[in-house]
């Protein structure tokens, strides 16, 4: 079982509350162990094992965010 690192581009992230809210819902998600959020590359790295990625795209979503369809 291979430990996978999903990135995501979410072009409307500014600041720390941003930050708050994306690692709180991404965090939530089965099997994320960590939830880097890069608020200056507007990128979403997300740690863990077994990760859905439709789970983690849902949980950015209802943060208030849209995924950019290709990461910059
Ligand atoms: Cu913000």
């Amino acid at each position: 079982m291979s430990a996978d690192n999903l990135i995501y581009s979410v072009p409307g992230m500014t600041c720390e509350h941003c930050r708050t809210a994306i690692s709180e819902e991404v965090g939530a998600v089965p099997g994320v162990e960590s939830v880097n959020v890069d608020l200056t590359a507007k990128v979403v790295t997300v740690h863990g094992a077994e990760i859905d990625d439709a789970a983690v795209r849902r949980a950015i979503d209802e943060a208030g965010y849209d995924v950019a369809e290709a990461p910059a």
